[in-house]
């Protein structure tokens, strides 16, 4: 497993940092984002560190797959995949990524507008 010490998101994977935590999979862990913008708020994080959706997506075939299988299994379990839910993976700062360990943000429980702001 590839994590970096200093990581936030690498310290919620191992138990550093308190998180309140939806689901455990193999390869990723689910926690409720601490400022929701929506009822249901979720991100979806893969245990190895990578910095963003197009590094996991060169570097490790299949990862960015289990991130997205994992985050449609969590909009089942909170109840929002049949109404639609967002899948968001902000890339780079420009696009207002702010915490460089690629998540997937699930956004529903509410009517959701487009385009984003
Ligand atoms: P962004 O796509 O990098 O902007 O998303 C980072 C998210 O991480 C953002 O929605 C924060 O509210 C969230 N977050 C968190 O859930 N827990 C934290 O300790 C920190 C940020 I720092």
């Amino acid at each position: 497993m590839s994590q970096q010490a200093d990581c936030l998101f690498c310290k919620i994977v191992r138990g550093e940092v308190p998180a309140e935590i939806v689901r455990e999979g193999e390869r990723t862990v689910a926690f409720r984002d601490i400022n929701p913008q929506a009822p249901t708020h979720v991100l979806v994080i893969p245990r190895d560190h990578h910095e963003n959706v197009a590094e996991a997506a060169a570097q490790d075939s299949g990862l960015v797959d289990a991130v997205v299988r994992d985050a449609h299994e969590v909009a089942v379990q909170e109840g929002i995949a049949d109404s639609g839910y967002r899948l968001v993976f902000n890339t780079g700062s420009g696009a207002g990524q702010t915490v460089f360990h690629l998540h997937g943000h699930v956004l529903g429980g509410r009517g959701l507008e487009w385009p984003p702001g």
